[in-house]
């Protein structure tokens, strides 16, 4: 496959990123940044600062701002300029995105083998095994696995290792639909195009209604706001310390999506929406604030925890959430779902104040994203992962070239036993 347009660029950037490090590795590499206690280390490493991404940052009180700009200030974006901005620090002039479609449409083809799996499956595989399945299973394609194994200097391990991003970019869209289609028997696959960009194409594949346009508009949008959220979140770590073993791209990013499928992380966009359709199946339709409290207590004093709503970082509303709010309150002013999602807002955050465990009472991304789905014509909630997925692969591939360049090394932290902490914390 020929170098892309994204290559070139790339590779202008990558002295400099070495150079920066270089440099502040030999002037601070005794400097403390971070300090663990007891409470940190058996809490799931909360708030230690121990790992390096520069594509993107969660602020607590502003959330992700993406190579210095604010996830609101990029809603207009399309999701391979938001790769771009991801992986290069810069904006794409149109020319490139021209050249960048050029490459991405290039490497559309998903091969023969991976349908053979995926219909192989049957109908009871939950859509996110099939995808991280059929990631796995395109390890067979990965340029970077092929020309380590010819014997690759270390400087040159991002070139291929971009390759593949690009043709998991190119592919996981299609990939995701195939899923969509085979699992829910909603008839033969569609052919891509490689002509429109990933949210109108997703749509096509899938099969849903255009809506004139809204549809396509609404997955743009979906995509490009879950694209990245820093590097210490579970998926992103996740495939970053498999990728830190230079396990190649694909089955990097099918373990980070690994991690997304979990109920606390990703999933929790499926049980956002069932959450919201239970409580209007138990009160027959739009339910009244009071039954949205009573019905929140109900879910809190069955010790389970209210879906969509907290964050590990967070503390505040996620953006991510207004944005895709907006959205909503713009095209879906006759849904029923979307408008519970709305009392829903104005409800749970006393609750869970009230309730006084969630150190965030906010909603995050998943507490809305689900509404939109719903109406643009998924109903299938053991889906919604899927869409997730599509989005975060840009990051997860985004970061997994950066610390190629660089050379990050293979990542070890230390434990210590129950009993270490016993005998040295006092
Ligand atoms: N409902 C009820 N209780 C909640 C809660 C919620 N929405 N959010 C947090 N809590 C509870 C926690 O379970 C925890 O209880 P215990 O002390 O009994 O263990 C306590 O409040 C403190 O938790 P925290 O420090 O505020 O939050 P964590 O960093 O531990 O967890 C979670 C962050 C997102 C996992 C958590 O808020 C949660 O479970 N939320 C609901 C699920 C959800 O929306 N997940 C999606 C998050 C976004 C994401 O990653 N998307 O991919």
């Amino acid at each position: 496959m020929p170098a892309s347009v994204l290559h070139e660029k790339f590779g202008e950037v990558v002295p400099r990123l070495r150079a920066e490090r270089t440099e502040l590795l030999s002037a601070h590499a005794d400097t403390q940044i971070s300090t663990v206690n007891v409470q940190q280390a058996f809490g799931g490493a909360r708030g230690v600062k121990m790992l390096i991404c520069d594509t993107s940052v969660v602020e607590g009180d502003q959330g992700l701002i993406i190579r210095g700009r604010p996830i609101l200030d990029l809603v207009d974006k399309l999701p391979m300029e938001i790769f771009w901005l991801l992986l290069t620090g810069e904006e794409a002039s149109e020319a490139e995105v021209t050249e960048l479609r050029k490459d991405l449409r290039k490497r559309i083809e998903v091969p023969n083998y991976v349908w053979k799996l995926l219909k192989s499956m049957g109908k009871k595989a939950h859509p996110m095994t099939m995808l991280t399945a059929a990631l796995t299973a395109m390890s067979n394609e990965s340029a970077f696995r092929a020309r380590y194994s010819e014997g690759l200097d270390k400087a040159d391990f991002w070139d291929p290792s971009l390759d593949d991003a690009l043709r998991i970019i190119a592919t996981i869209h299609t990939i995701a639909a195939g899923v969509y289609r085979m699992r829910y028997g909603k008839g033969d696959l569609v052919d891509p195009s490689g002509k429109t960009d990933m949210g109108a194409e997703f749509i096509k594949l899938l099969g849903l209604p255009p809506k004139k346009g809204e549809a396509a508009r609404m997955m743009q949008l979906y995509l490009v706001l879950h694209s990245d959220h820093e590097g210490g979140n579970a998926s992103a770590h996740t495939a970053h310390i498999i990728s830190s073993t230079l396990a190649d791209p694909f089955l990097s990013v099918a373990g980070g999506l690994n991690a997304l499928a979990g109920p606390l992380h990703g999933l929790a966009n499926q049980e956002c929406l069932s959450w919201i359709l239970d409580t209007m199946e138990k009160f027959g339709g739009r339910p009244s604030q009071q039954q949205i409290r009573d019905y929140a207590w109900e879910t809190l004093n069955a010790g389970q925890v209210i879906p969509g709503y907290g964050h590990a970082v967070l503390r505040v509303t996620d953006p991510r959430f207004t944005a895709l709010r907006n959205f909503g309150l713009e095209h879906l002013k006759t849904s029923d779902v979307f408008q519970t999602v709305n009392l829903v807002y104005e409800t749970v955050p006393d609750v869970l104040r009230e309730h006084g465990k969630a150190k965030n009472p906010w909603p995050n991304v998943d507490a809305v994203s689900g509404s939109l789905l719903h109406y643009y014509g998924l109903k299938e909630f053991d889906y919604y992962t899927v869409v997730f997925s599509v989005s975060r692969a840009l990051g997860m591939l985004a970061q997994l070239v950066l610390n190629r360049a660089v050379g990050s090394p293979i990542e070890r932290p230390k434990s210590v036993s129950t009993e270490w902490v016993r005998n040295n914390a006092g």
